[in-house]
């Protein structure tokens, strides 16, 4: 049997408590969840989260590379591509599984904030600004290394604006 080369996103795995849960999760699994916490980490496993994020090398994350994403999660959902998500468009996807359609009507209802029965943009990426924009300790509208690397410590800095 011939052992697998280690390479250095097998050496970002690790334990981590996400969202209130230990999950064995590599660096990118990670980025897929809303909320990364790890509260030992250190300086390179930090690189390992921020890195993906900062597209254009400036390090500093933009509320646009934080939000890609979410960006192009609306435009597949947007079927009719008006610029808007139906319910029906939101669930297109759960419409077999009556327990997560339920779920994401909900989700749907507590998005759309001006409840015209359809979401913008704004309202569906709402949860995303506000996560940003707490960990933008200094509201520059830049979230720069040591903020995230408060924010995933489980440190936040404290609101400096
Ligand atoms: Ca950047
Ligand atoms: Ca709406
Ligand atoms: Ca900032």
């Amino acid at each position: 049997m011939k052992i697998r080369s280690v390479t250095t996103a097998a050496v970002l795995v690790l334990s981590f408590a996400v969202a209130g849960g230990m999950l064995l999760l590599n660096g990118l699994s990670v980025l897929a969840q809303d909320k990364i916490i790890a509260p030992g980490a250190s300086d390179e496993m930090i690189d390992g989260f921020f890195k993906p994020f900062d597209t254009n090398n400036d390090r500093v994350i933009s509320y646009e590379e934080f939000s890609v994403k979410q960006r192009s999660r609306f435009a597949q959902l947007d079927a009719d591509k008006n610029g808007q998500l139906s319910l029906d468009e939101f669930t297109a996807e759960v419409q077999s599984k009556p327990d997560k359609l339920a779920k994401e009507t909900t989700r749907f209802a507590s998005l759309d904030k001006n409840q015209d029965g359809s979401l913008t943009p704004e309202e569906f990426e709402a949860p995303r600004r506000k996560q940003f924009d707490d960990m933008d300790a200094n509201c520059d509208g830049q979230m720069s290394w040591p903020e995230f690397a408060a924010t995933v410590r489980n440190k936040p800095m404290p609101k400096g604006c």
